[in-house]
């Protein structure tokens, strides 16, 4: 189980955690999701053997919000 914090500047209220968390919580490999509003981040418990940050970011950008490399 590996975890990666990924920084999402557009997040900025409960609205945001909700659909981020909902649209990655259901991916394949990804155990646990968790949006900090305050901190604009998303910290995704993964198996990186069934997913990657890439397609972590996909989903994300899917929701409508911007992923800086
Ligand atoms: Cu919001």
């Amino acid at each position: 189980m590996t975890t990666l914090t990924i920084s999402v500047p557009e997040i900025h209220c409960e609205h945001c955690k909700h659909s981020i968390e909902g649209a990655l919580t259901p991916l394949p490999g990804v155990r646990s999701a968790q949006v900090d509003v305050d901190a604009r981040t998303v910290t995704v418990e993964v198996d990186e053997t069934h997913t990657d940050r890439a397609r972590l970011v996909t989903a994300i950008e899917e929701e409508g919000y911007d992923v800086p490399a």
